[in-house]
């Protein structure tokens, strides 16, 4: 094979004349779209499947949302989405990993107030182990610098410890991975790495307290029952951790049950940990060990660019300098337009769309939602509601009006309570590809 394949984004990079020409045909040749006429205007109309009719407001170089997810690589064979079956799992879960078992949720299926288990998200960086025979006989071991160290089976926890019940987003890290460019190192997720899911636990705090810290404890780490992917007992498979502020904050659990059933074996059960705002690699599925350090941890998954970001913008594709490499703490604020789903084909003559979606924000709230059917030439603001408690997502509707049968971009973008508000494009290029937050597109086809 001679062909070397790139995805669209890239070659829009490199050549976005040839681009637009591979997208749209060969007539479109150098003009540019945004000064497109005739020839040009029917070639877009043609392979995005109907008229355009803001195709004055929509940027050239920009790949259309119908064509952006899944798109077939220039001169590569088409690859579709590999629906994940798992058993209790929604089929419309995508697989972007088998080995290990990782599948997303895509937008249109995070339609709930409260995620399903069966639409939930499955990120594995190893092996799945065997299941616990008996779950109340599950033990967790807390030590290091504690002044007791505690050993507890999941029986005990529940029986000395008054649980709580928290709706949270559980987020990966590399959410949002898919729209970096050049391509990042790892899953590629569009938006589907997260989920949020009524947890019920005992709040980490309450432990910690319990063995009683010492004045030198600075960071957790975590430790997990599943085997490496290599099979060797040696190796961790993931082991992270974080200062001891954010593990002393309420909301982080030590959790038994999700949605009000006994926590899933795919999901870390019989015990896991939830620790909201942060990247999801803190929570640590089939938890059996938290061990508190007197300094920052360096298991797996703590050093290098693992969940780090640059502290200032480096090169995209270009060679990392991991000392100047900070820790992922809080996650970015993000949108999804959960209905309508990317592709929607609407009967002729529709005029006005409602959208449904949701929005969070790591440590902070969402401010803001707005949302634009004119490739963001105008804006219009998404009624929110309230999270039911903090680290809740924000559920959020609109009403928008599509003048005429054609073409649109729904687009969706969100501002945090810090005034940040997503970016067109993915920024902060880094080599593993975390933070990227990009505003949600779905494709709508009206006739
Ligand atoms: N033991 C263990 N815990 C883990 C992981 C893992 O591979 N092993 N993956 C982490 C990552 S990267 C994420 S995003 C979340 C995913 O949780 P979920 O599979 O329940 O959606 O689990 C975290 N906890
Ligand atoms: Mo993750």
């Amino acid at each position: 094979m001679t062909t070397i394949e790139r995805s669209l984004d890239e070659l829009y990079r490199d050549d976005p004349e040839r681009a637009d020409a591979e997208v749209f045909g060969r007539r479109t040749g150098a003009s540019r779209r945004g000064f497109l006429g005739g020839a040009g205007l029917a070639a877009l109309g043609a392979a995005v499947g109907g008229a355009v009719p803001f195709s004055a407001q929509m940027p050239a170089g920009l790949v259309p949302a119908a064509l952006a997810q899944g798109a077939p690589a220039a001169g590569g064979a088409p690859k579709g989405p590999q629906p994940l079956d798992f058993p209790g799992k929604n089929p419309g879960l995508v697989v972007l990993g088998d080995r290990p078992l990782v599948a997303e949720t895509p937008e249109h299926l995070l339609d709930d107030d409260t995620t399903p288990i069966a639409k939930f998200f499955i990120r594995n960086n190893g092996n799945i182990p065997e299941p616990a025979g008996d779950p109340a006989a599950w033990r967790i071991r807390v030590e290091g610098e504690v002044n007791q160290p505690l050993d507890l089976t999941l029986a005990e926890l529940r029986s000395r410890f008054q649980p709580k019940t928290y709706r949270m987003v559980l987020e990966c890290g590399g959410n949002g991975r898919a729209s970096f460019t050049p391509q990042a190192r790892g899953n590629q997720w569009t938006n589907g790495g997260a989920g949020c899911a009524e947890w019920t636990g005992v709040p980490l705090a309450e432990v910690l307290k319990a063995a009683g810290l010492k004045d030198s404890a600075r960071y957790t780490a975590h430790y997990g029952a599943d085997p490496h992917l290599s099979g060797d007992p040696t190796k961790e498979t993931l082991s992270r951790g974080m200062p001891m502020q954010k593990a002393m904050e309420e909301h982080g659990l030590v959790v038994f049950a999700m949605n009000g059933e006994p926590l899933p074996h795919i999901h870390g059960g019989p015990v896991r940990l939830v620790i909201p705002g942060w990247p999801g690699s803190l929570s640590h599925k089939w938890l059996t060990r938290v061990v508190v350090r007197d300094r920052e941890h360096d298991g797996q998954g703590m050093t290098g660019t693992s969940y780090r970001v640059p502290a200032s913008p480096m090169i995209p594709g270009g060679k990392a300098d991991e000392k100047s490499f900070r820790i992922l703490e809080s996650m970015p604020v993000r949108s999804v337009i959960s209905n309508p789903a990317n592709g929607t084909r609407l009967p002729a003559g529709t005029r006005e769309l409602a959208l449904r979606g949701a929005a969070w924000a790591g440590d902070l709230a969402v401010s803001a939602v707005d949302v634009s059917t004119d490739f963001g030439a105008t804006w219009s603001r998404a009624e929110v509601t309230a999270p039911r408690n903090r680290y809740d997502w924000h559920r959020w509707t609109a009403r928008v009006a599509l003048p005429s049968d054609g073409y649109y971009e729904i687009w969706a973008r969100a501002t945090d309570s810090g005034g940040r508000m997503q970016p067109h494009v993915a920024g902060n290029w880094n080599p593993q590809g975390y933070g990227a937050n990009a505003m949600h597109r779905v494709a709508v086809l009206v006739g």
